[in-house]
């Protein structure tokens, strides 16, 4: 009996150590968990105090090994025609009790007219055809029957976009979502001959052709393009290095003018943001004079918020290359040379690279960044140059030049 007493005491007593000893734990991981919240926080504030990084997404899926053939199509010239109007049509109403019952050609329909609608959802133009027609209001029938309207053919444009006619001039600039522009009226409908009925001519045999649409030629154009654009002398590696950062495919070879025609490619990165890079057709001495691909992708480049300037290390006097991109631009439109933007020396993995870099860096008194496009070096560090340009613009970017970060 003893022994059962004295081992329940030891039971009870060793609850309550046990308790009382969880109550000591309790108490110091409290302890410990209030020293960890606030080491945490001061932790969190001096983390706060710097700005978070954000890092490009690399794209799990494998990229095609295709090239893209879709360009992007800043700037197409359109013809568009409205639809003609249904005709009027003659005809006298007969009865079993009277077979003289009067006129009864009933109107025809109104044609249907083209408009361009600016909607964010689509971002270029490349699905507008070189004719847009709308259709034909129907004919009018007996019976008083008037023919139907035909459809308006609403053509969705980007916002930004410009319609000017063939000799320049600005007709209409669609920078709000929902903003249309009716590019060709359609025809009205004929009249029928019930129309002309009146007290000196109950039966009139006359009737109206329906009006033809009308038939004009446009121009379009999309006022901004990329976020970025890449520009440098043929063969810089442009393509390539919008190849390495995004989905993009353009051609990539070893001879001047493989790009003829700009390419998108959007940069992904872990907030969400995207930013939309275009890679341009290679500039040359003169092209402000039209020379090579004349200044038609110099207009690419006016369309892009930042410029990347992207040299060839390898060729000698690298910096000669920066001074005639810069010239060229200028050349063109003054207000480019102002645009923020990066300088990019390429191809650092073949041999005389780094003289070339040196040399350069000796001559240019900007910050350099060598990458190697082909085999990815140092792309990561571009990418937050990239970003942190981004984040620039968007903050410093005004209510009036904000037309180039649609
Ligand atoms: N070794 C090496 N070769 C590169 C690098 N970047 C591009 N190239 C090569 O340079 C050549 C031209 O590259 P592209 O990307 O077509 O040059 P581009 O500037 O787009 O040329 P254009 O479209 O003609 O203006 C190709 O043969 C590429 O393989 C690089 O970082 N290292
Ligand atoms: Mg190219």
């Amino acid at each position: 009996m003893m022994h059962r007493l004295c081992h329940l005491g030891a039971i009870a007593y060793g609850i309550i150590q046990r308790q009382s000893c969880e109550i000591i734990s309790s108490r110091i991981r409290c302890k410990i968990s209030n020293e960890n919240i606030l080491r945490a926080l001061s932790v969190t504030a001096s983390v706060c105090e710097k700005k978070p990084t954000v890092k490009a997404l690399r794209s799990m899926k494998p990229k095609s090994t295709n090239d893209t053939l879709q360009q992007f199509v800043d700037i197409t010239q359109v013809r568009t025609i409205g639809g003609n109007g249904g005709d009027g049509q003659i005809s006298f109403l007969r009865l079993w009790v009277n077979d003289r019952a009067g006129p009864d050609g009933g109107d025809g329909g109104h044609g249907g007219h083209v408009i361009f609608e600016a909607s964010s959802n689509v971002k270029d133009l490349k699905h507008i055809n070189s004719v847009i027609k709308a259709k034909n209001g129907e004919k009018g029938y007996s019976k008083n029957c008037f023919g139907k309207n035909a459809e308006h053919n609403v053509v969705n444009v980007p916002i930004g976009t410009i319609v000017r006619d063939v000799s320049g001039t600005i007709l209409a600039d669609l920078d709000k979502t929902g903003m249309m522009f009716i590019a060709a009226r359609g025809g009205a409908g004929g009249h029928g001959n019930a129309f002309f009925t009146s007290d000196t001519q109950q039966a009139p045999e006359i009737c109206e052709y329906g009006a033809t649409g009308e038939d004009l030629q446009y121009v379009l154009e999309t006022r901004s393009m990329a976020h970025i654009g890449l520009l440098g002398l043929p063969n810089a590696g442009k393509s390539t290095l919008l190849r390495a950062i995004s989905r993009a495919r353009p051609k990539v070879a070893a001879y001047p003018f493989t790009t003829l025609k700009p390419h998108i490619g959007m940069i992904q990165y872990d907030d969400y943001e995207q930013v939309a890079v275009a890679d341009m057709p290679g500039l040359i001495e003169d092209s402000h004079k039209n020379r090579g691909l004349g200044i038609t992708f110099l207009k690419h480049a006016e369309r892009c918020a930042a410029l990347v300037f992207i040299l060839d290390i390898t060729v000698d006097e690298p910096w000669k290359a920066l001074e005639t991109l810069k010239y060229e631009i200028s050349q063109f439109n003054e207000k480019l040379n102002e645009r923020p933007h990066i300088i990019v020396a390429n191809k650092i993995d073949l041999p005389n690279a780094e003289i070339n870099l040196q040399l350069l860096r000796e001559h240019i008194n900007l910050p350099i960044i060598p990458i190697s496009a082909k085999i990815g070096t140092n792309i990561s560090t571009l990418l937050n140059e990239i970003r942190t340009l981004y984040d620039n613009l968007k903050a410093n970017t005004s209510e009036e030049n904000s037309e180039l970060f649609m």
